[in-house]
This record gives C-alpha cells, structure tokens and sequence, in this order.
C-alpha cells in the first residue's frame, strides 16, 4: 500500500518578508497617481472615521464595545486594493475600517456604531458585528476566532460549487493561539481551500505581548506545521500588502490556502475604554513616529503626486464626509422595538413554541 502524501508547500515560507522597500521613488513610479491617492483618501477617511468614532463613544452615542483600526489603516487600504468583487471577507470586532474600505457607506457603518435601524447590521449589530451581503463581507465576530471556521466553511463552499474566488478570514495575532486557528488551517490543507488567513499582528492581545503569549512569535511560520505557505509583510505599506494578497489570489487558484501576517502598531489601548497602562508611553510615541499614513502622504508629496493644498483639500473633504455621516447617525430612528426577532433565523425554530413554526410544518407535510 502507497500513502499519497502533499508536496512540501512550505518551501517557500517567509516569501515576501519584506519592508518599506514597496515605497522607493521606483515603485512609486510604477504606481497611477490617481489611484495613489484614492488609497490615501481611504487612509485618511479610516483615521478620521475611528478618531471620531473614540469621541462619540465618550458622549455616550456609541455603547457597548469599541475597537479602533489606529494605526492599522494601511493594512486594511492594500487588502481592498488587491481583493475583487467575488472575494468575501470575514474578520474579528476591529473591523470599522475594513467595511469602509470594501465600500459600505460611512453613514451607514457609523449609524451601526450607534445602534440604529439604517445600519449596515440594521442597529443589530453595534461596533464588533458589522455585515453587508452586497459587498460579501460577511461579518465581525467578537469571540476571538470565531469567524476562522466560518470562513473556512466559505472557501469549502466556493470550492463546492466551483466558484472563484478567495476568501479572507482576518484575526489579530493572539487569535493565533486558539484552538479554532489550528483547526482551521489544518482543514484548509487537507481540502486545498481557497482561504487567506490574514494575521494583523499589532504585538499585543488586549494587554498581553505577543512574546509572552506565543511559543513561535514570527506567526507567519506557524503556517509551516499544516505545510501552507507562509508570509510576513510590511503592514505598513499599502503596497507591500497590496502584493501579498495578490500572491494570496494567484495560489488560491490552484487550490492553496495562504497564512499572511501583516506586523502592524496599535496606537490606543485594547478598546475604546483601555487606559493602555501596560505599554510604555515612549513606545507608543515611537509608533506615531512611524505612523503609517504620515508616511504615505510624505512619500506621495517627495514624488510629485500630491501637493500640501492637494493633502489639505483631502483632509477637510474627509472632515465633512466622517460629520455627515455623524449627522446621518444622530438623525436616524432606533430599530422598532416590535422588530426584535426579525433577522434572527432564516426559518422558524423548530422547539419553539411558535405559530410560524406551526403553520411552516403544515405547509412542509401538504407538499
Ligand atoms: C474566545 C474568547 N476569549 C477571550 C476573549 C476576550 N478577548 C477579546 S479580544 C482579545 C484579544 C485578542 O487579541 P488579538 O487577536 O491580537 O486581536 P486585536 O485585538 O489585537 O485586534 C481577548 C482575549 C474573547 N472575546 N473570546
Ligand atoms: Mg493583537
């Protein structure tokens, strides 16, 4: 008897472990302007958008949790840069900057925020679960890798009925350290499932460094121990994300599965109300240094692609549009309280006490 064993796919572990290099006058030439700076208006509506949203949960507008994309804007822009109409994405509760990014409307993401019946979740959602099936973004999970079997179970679904396409199943990087990660990876191997697990590793899980937490901090090579590739990139640099994912595309084609880890900085604590006691304020201080969208902007003025007026226009269009939607918030109605249980199941519940369910089972044994 022969056991039939997968070639080595982690040959090429690590490809792309790259740095700001993507940012050199040479790529940027390379680059359309335009798009240039559609990529840092995007930056900049998602900063905005989270600095305001930090200010209206202090006024009470916004309850329950609150996780901002400080810091991370650059990431999330090379992401939706690479991704395509067909591809769908899952991620964890920081996730206000993804569906802005993949096209929903700020008004509407920002009404979620405040728990109204014109947001993206219809009011359902609040912060940590915002969902639009028009744009396949399916979901921001709040239990920490919740959305991995999900997405697992959607590239299993594309695969099933023979549709391109990849899907994204975004986590933080002690989200790495759960069960469901493991298991996840191991059935996207073994099926050969067009997946991208997209690891943003900020170096922290609420208040616990990744060092102290992981037994392998460079997590892009925990993707070795289930034979799928690899990659570290710069997160940044739009860029160098942008190229990672469309590697990601290419090999899901064939049926590989990626692991992408996206080292990142957090600029606030954990959530809207974290103090951040545990992080030395020089350290922080050292990540606005840094500052992802800073850099963009000096990189697209050192190369002639836009102007200090050009970034100043940017900024005050950007204002308005975050206020508009702040506006749309507050204006809009509460969910009816009569509505409570719509959305909540495809079909009615089969133990419950319940005339829909009822008048479902007779109408299902006349047939
Ligand atoms: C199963 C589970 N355990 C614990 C928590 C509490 N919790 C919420 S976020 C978090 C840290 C996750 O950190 P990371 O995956 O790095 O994501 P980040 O917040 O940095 O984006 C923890 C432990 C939870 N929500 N779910
Ligand atoms: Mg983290």
């Amino acid at each position: 008897m022969t056991i039939e064993t997968k070639p080595d796919k982690t040959a090429s572990n690590g490809v792309g472990t790259e740095t700001a290099g993507g940012l050199s006058p040479e790529a940027i030439k390379k680059e359309d302007p335009a798009t240039l700076l559609s990529y840092y208006h995007m930056m900049v509506l998602i900063r905005k958008f989270e600095e305001r949203s930090a200010e209206m949960y202090t006024k009470a507008r916004i309850g329950g949790y609150c996780h901002l994309n400080l810091g991370e804007e650059a990431t999330i822009v090379g992401l939706m840069a690479a991704l395509r109409p067909q591809d769908y994405i899952f991620t964890n509760y920081r996730e206000h900057g993804y569906i802005l990014a993949r096209g929903a409307k700020p008004g509407a993401v920002m009404a979620e925020l405040f728990g109204k019946s014109t947001g993206v979740s219809k009011g359902r959602g609040g912060s940590m679960h915002l969902y639009d099936v028009n744009l396949n973004f399916l979901g921001g999970y709040g239990i920490v890798g919740g959305q991995l079997p999900l997405a697992t179970g959607a590239g299993f679904a594309l695969k099933y009925k023979e549709k391109e396409g990849l899907v994204v199943a975004q986590m933080g990087d002690a989200t790495t350290n759960i069960g469901a990660f493991h298991e996840s990876l191991n059935l996207a191997r073994i099926w050969d499932l067009p997946v991208m697990y997209l690891i943003i590793n900020n170096g922290y899980g609420m208040g616990t460094k990744v060092e102290y937490a992981s037994a392998q901090p460079e997590l892009y090579k925990r993707a070795a121990a289930y034979n799928i590739v690899g990659e570290r990139v710069d997160g940044k640099n739009p860029l160098a994300v942008r190229e990672a994912v469309k590697r990601a595309i290419e090999r899901a084609k064939d049926g590989e599965p990626t692991v992408l880890e996206a080292m990142s900085n957090r600029f606030k604590g954990h959530s809207v109300v974290d103090p951040d006691r545990y992080r030395d304020p020089e350290l922080v201080k050292s990540f606005r240094q840094s500052d992802p969208l800073f850099n963009f902007a000096r990189v697209l003025e050192e190369n002639g692609i836009m102007t200090a007026d050009q970034d100043k226009q940017i900024q005050e269009q950007v204002d308005q549009e975050v206020q508009e939607a702040i506006d749309f918030a507050e204006q809009s109605p509460s969910p009816e309280i009569d509505t409570m249980f719509d959305f909540m199941y495809a079909t009615p519940v089969a133990n419950a006490i319940d005339p829909q369910w009822e008048q479902f089972k007779h109408a299902k044994e006349a047939r």
